[in-house]
């Protein structure tokens, strides 16, 4: 992530990989502030054994698109809420990326956060069969525990 400040947003996506029993790591890598955190980082997360990178960042977020320039790792940017413009401008900072460098883009904020977890551990799920059974267990879970009928105690 970008900044201390996204962590917040970020933790949702960690936490679920925490869940799903995939190894990981959070790390802070500001495209702006730390430039060669950032050169280093992508450049060397492939021969680090990295297989999937979550970047998120905030405003002008150039974290995820920066980071899939310098990699061949699917890129999976998280728009984070930003105060100015309610996470807008990340959103569109990091989703308009000129063909030839995806960046797999998720919602603003947490949502996007959990959801860029969840499509990391799919892409994972195709090469590790014990994986996919606890993401399936993980979805069936979530479907058991929709209710039929609302409450108002909830
Ligand atoms: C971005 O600037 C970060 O990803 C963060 O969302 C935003 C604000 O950073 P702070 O000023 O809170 O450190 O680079």
């Amino acid at each position: 992530m970008g900044s201390q400040s996204d962590w917040a947003t970020m933790r949702h996506a960690a936490e679920l990989l925490e869940v799903l029993g995939i190894a990981h790591e959070a790390r802070i890598v500001s495209a702006h502030r730390t430039p060669d955190r950032l050169y280093e980082f992508a450049k060397g997360a492939k021969s680090a054994g990295f297989r999937v990178i979550i970047a998120g960042a905030g405003g002008a977020a150039h974290l995820p698109g920066m980071t899939a320039a310098m990699t061949p790792l699917p890129v999976f940017g998280v728009p984070v809420e930003s105060k100015a413009l309610s996470g807008q401008d990340s959103l569109l900072s990091i989703v308009q990326m000129p063909a030839g460098i995806p960046v797999g883009t998720l919602a603003i904020g947490k949502a996007g956060a959990a959801n860029a977890a969840l499509l990391a551990a799919a892409v994972l799920a195709l090469s590790d069969d014990a994986l996919a059974a606890r993401l399936d267990e993980w979805r069936a879970t979530q479907t058991a525990r929709v209710a039929e009928q609302p409450t108002d105690d909830a």
